[in-house]
């Protein structure tokens, strides 16, 4: 088979199935080969605890084109068929935006933009693994066997993603290519010497409200970077972002609806008790479920952990791998400008005299901050979709996404501290007002206490409504994962 009959189609013979004809590239199948045993350790030491020989309906790419990518069927995760799979190139296609724009799409990497590649692709590559290792715990308190399933589609997926970007790293880097893939299975979530390379991925994500948070924001995340790097002038990189997009789209549904059934299932019992006041909190809590208030406040926590990934809203990296072709903005292709950015600018928030203020700055420098306001525009559409269910049921409340400044730890506002409006507060002002806005534990020994196994099929934990639809369209008392 040579590499363009397997284009769409993905070669299951060997070891590890692609569409990349790696059964022709004998030192790329065997670097891979020889990182595999790694990967199936790591999987087996840091991937999800206590049911590595379940059966769970998963679904599989058998080929990516846009009808028949998705095969679901009864799978171990320690036999899931981790593939490499790249978007078909696309005929002819030219560099869409930087220094570059117009000239033909790369198909080697340039010597002088190397280093500058590789890092970007070792980030991403990073926060596949270490999502899998925050969320390992989470099988044990699933509440329900469809969730159980959404959690392990996702891990598979992320450990798949982290394939995709070490697949790049052994075909186009080398020799330092093969350390940095050793490399990613060496470093720990939350390790005190060996952590993560971004911030938000070395958090703990200790029950299912936070793993639905994570999922819809933070993948969200994914989504945004996956979208500017799937511009690159690297076709590889380009390519197999394309595909990854498309696995990704699932995660955020898992959080999006996830956090949807909470707030449904919260304001059912609302009613059925008689509470209108959502900050009645003790009352609410004694229903087994989960009071608004402190889904805002997770909301708080994630959505600010999460715009820390973002970067410095004024970047010379960002700048710099525009310039050279290799990161894009969201949906650089549909942007109607020069693509160059050269003599424009853009408004950045910024902390000026103590006070926050729109400032413009070259538009080059400011594409991380572009970036993230059109994640907040994307995260805000979901989050409107939750408050008309709060609303349908007559409560007065409504979640909303606190101000970019609020609970940063990286860029222009990690210097303050300010209040979920952007509000500057003292140190004992926020002191006084954390546990307001943030999870305190009395919030967290909350949340634990209703994080119990629901095993039974088509039975959901108290504090979560069933799904609309089930997986695959199976009925309601599907057994998505049979245990072992
Ligand atoms: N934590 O110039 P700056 C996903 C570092 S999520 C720690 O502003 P830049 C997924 C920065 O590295 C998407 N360090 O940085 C979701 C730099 O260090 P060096 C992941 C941070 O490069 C859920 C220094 O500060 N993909 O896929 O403009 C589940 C100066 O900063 C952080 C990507 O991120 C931080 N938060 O922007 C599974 C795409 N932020 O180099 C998966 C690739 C900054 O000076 N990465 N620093 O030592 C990038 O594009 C950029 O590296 C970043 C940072 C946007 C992350």
């Amino acid at each position: 088979m040579n590499v363009a009959t397997t284009i769409g189609k993905v070669d299951y013979d060997g070891l590890i199935p692609n569409n990349v004809g790696l059964g022709e590239d004998v030192r790329v199948k065997r670097a891979l080969e020889k990182w595999h045993p790694g990967y199936i350790n790591w999987w087996k030491d840091m991937g999800p605890e206590g049911f590595q020989e379940s059966l769970v309906y998963l679904r599989t790419a058998v080929s990516v084109d846009a009808k028949g990518w998705a095969k679901f069927d009864y799978v171990r995760m320690p036999d899931y068929k981790w593939g490499i799979l790249l978007a078909p190139q696309a005929e002819g296609r030219t560099i869409p935006f930087g220094a570059h724009a117009g000239e033909a799409a790369w198909q080697e990497v340039p010597g002088e933009y190397r280093a500058m590649l590789r890092r970007l692709i070792v980030i991403q590559g990073d926060t596949e693994p270490a999502s899998v290792e925050q969320q390992r715990h989470l099988g044990k308190t699933a509440p329900s066997l469809y969730d159980m399933r959404n959690l392990f589609q996702v891990n598979v997926e992320e450990g798949r993603h982290l394939w995709a970007m070490v697949y790049l790293l052994q075909k186009y880097f080398g020799t330092d290519g093969r350390e940095e893939a050793e490399a990613l299975l060496e470093r720990r979530s939350g390790d005190a010497d060996s952590p993560r390379m971004l911030g938000a991925f070395n958090e703990q994500t200790p029950d299912w409200l936070s793993f639905f948070m994570f999922t819809y924001f933070t993948d969200r995340d994914g989504k945004m970077q996956l979208e500017a790097l799937a511009q690159s002038a690297f076709d590889p990189l380009s390519r197999t972002c394309r595909f990854m997009l498309t696995e990704e789209a699932h995660h955020m549904f898992v959080g999006e609806t996830g956090v949807t059934r909470v707030i449904q299932r919260t304001c059912e019992a609302m009613k059925e008790a008689g509470i209108s006041d959502p900050y009645d909190i003790e009352r609410v809590r004694k229903l087994g479920v989960i009071d608004l208030p402190t889904i805002q406040k997770k909301a708080n926590l994630h959505f600010s952990l999460t715009l820390d990934l973002f970067g410095n809203e004024i970047s010379t990296n960002a700048a710099n791998a525009f310039h050279a072709g290799l990161k894009g903005r969201y949906r650089e292709t549909r942007l109607a400008d020069d693509h160059k950015l050269e003599s424009s600018t853009y408004p950045v928030l910024r902390l000026i005299d103590g006070k926050i203020k729109n400032e413009d700055a070259p538009a080059l420098a400011a594409l991380n901050m572009r970036l993230r306001d059109d994640y907040v525009g994307d995260a805000n559409v979901g989050v409107g979709r939750w408050n008309k269910v709060i609303e349908s049921f007559g409560i007065p409340f409504e979640i909303k996404l606190p101000h970019v400044a609020f609970h940063r730890h990286i860029g222009e506002f990690s210097k303050i501290k300010t209040d979920i409006e952007g509000k500057a507060l003292s140190d004992a002002e926020w002191q006084a007002k954390r546990s307001d806005v943030l999870p305190s534990d009395a919030d967290r020994d909350f949340i634990e206490s209703l994080m119990q196994l629901q095993l039974e099929r088509g039975r959901f934990a108290s504090w979560i409504a069933p799904p609309k639809v089930g997986i695959d369209n199976k009925p309601g008392e599907f057994e998505y994962v049979k245990i072992a």
